[in-house]
């Protein structure tokens, strides 16, 4: 076990500015306002079920879903804290069609941060784990006349400077990268502490997991389904069986597969014309997670190239997924490409 294992997420980003001497603590200024947002929201979730915010409000998100009360408190309580860290030229929020600006109240920053407030939303009223997800990247527009311009926003993901999510589960744990590994904290609830709890999470290069909506398989285009026949042990292809697990929540079904190894898709489908590419955001969803297993050891593609180097059109557009270790994930690519000819059943 890591003799660091145990010590605070505030130590832990310390000690990273302090090996950075360009570092002016800034950045440790914005991660450490994201974790007190997250625990404002890990409260709220964790009482759910107590008090009157369950259910919908009636509303409907930029997403066209059903808006849970949840998901507007915990939206809210982000940008709210978010907005006079004094860090920040602007936010992107899955839940709003339009950029965020500062107040012209507050201090501006060089940080664009991008999220999804509360992912897995429709699980909240069964208790299924749920996350908000995060991507930060750096501002690159130098126009003095304006806080922020969009393309500041339509970056692609290999630009992070940092991401990760906070799943809010049987514990609330924090997983991040600022681009040197990935490391896990769970929160000690009656310390009100995240502590270092997985240090420098590696995800196995092979896993024996898929996870995917299978109810999708009417939808899917032949490669698409060819490839999870393969991976259930069926169709021209057959292998040996994998485990599937499927949550229906994202940070849930990732998180998982990064601990013990796996592949999480969420293809192009043609359910719903208006999403021809999935369900999935490539800001703050594909992008973040992408980042994070790419420095875990995996490996994240929209089923022909990397998720991370897609270069954005729009902050809500959606992108297929296929995400999770690396050697499951570029089988899929083989597959989607049309590259399978014959795989030996041994593999
Ligand atoms: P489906 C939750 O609404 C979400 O955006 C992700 O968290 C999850 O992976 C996906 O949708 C589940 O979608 O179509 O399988 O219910």
């Amino acid at each position: 076990m890591s003799k660091r294992v145990g010590i605070t997420i505030t130590e832990h980003i310390l000690s990273r500015q302090r090996e950075n001497p360009e570092a002016t603590g800034a950045f440790t200024n914005l991660l450490h306002e994201l974790i007190v947002a997250a625990k404002v929201i890990s409260r709220e979730v964790n009482k759910a079920g107590l008090v009157d915010i369950l259910g919908g409000t009636g509303q409907i998100n930029v997403q066209e879903e059903a808006v849970q009360k949840l998901d507007v408190f915990a939206n809210r309580v982000i940008i709210e804290r978010m907005r006079h860290v004094g860090q920040l030229c602007c936010m992107g929020s899955e839940e709003l069609a339009d950029p965020i600006e500062i107040p012209a109240a507050y201090p501006k920053g060089n940080y664009i941060l991008l999220f999804d407030p509360l992912d897995g939303s429709s699980n909240i009223d069964v208790n299924v784990s749920i996350g908000t997800i995060f991507g930060i990247y750096k501002k690159i527009s130098e126009d003095k006349a304006k806080d922020f311009l969009l393309c500041d926003l339509l970056q692609p993901g290999y630009k992070q400077v940092a991401a990760g999510y906070f799943i809010y589960g049987s514990s609330t744990i924090m997983v991040y990268t600022t681009g040197d590994g990935v490391h896990g904290f769970t929160l000690y609830p009656s310390v009100g502490e995240f502590l270092l709890s997985h240090d420098n999470i590696r995800i196995p290069s092979k896993g024996k997991i898929y996870s995917v909506n299978e109810g999708n398989y009417p939808y899917w285009d032949e490669k698409t389904r060819a490839l999870v026949d393969y991976f259930k042990g069926m169709g021209k292809e057959s292998s040996k069986p994998y485990t599937s697990r499927y949550v229906g929540s994202l940070v849930a079904d990732f998180h998982r597969n990064l601990l013990k190894g796996g592949i999480f898709m969420y293809p192009a489908d043609r359910k719903d014309p208006r999403k021809p590419s999935g369900k999935l955001r490539l800001m703050v969803e594909a992008n973040p997670l992408a980042m994070v297993v790419q420095q875990a050891g995996g490996y994240a593609s929209d089923g022909r190239g990397p998720i991370l180097k897609i270069d954005p059109k729009d902050l809500h557009q959606r992108v297929p997924l296929y995400i999770g270790s690396k050697e499951d994930v570029e089988l899929a690519e083989s597959f989607l490409s049309g590259r399978i000819s014959s795989l030996s059943p041994s593999r």
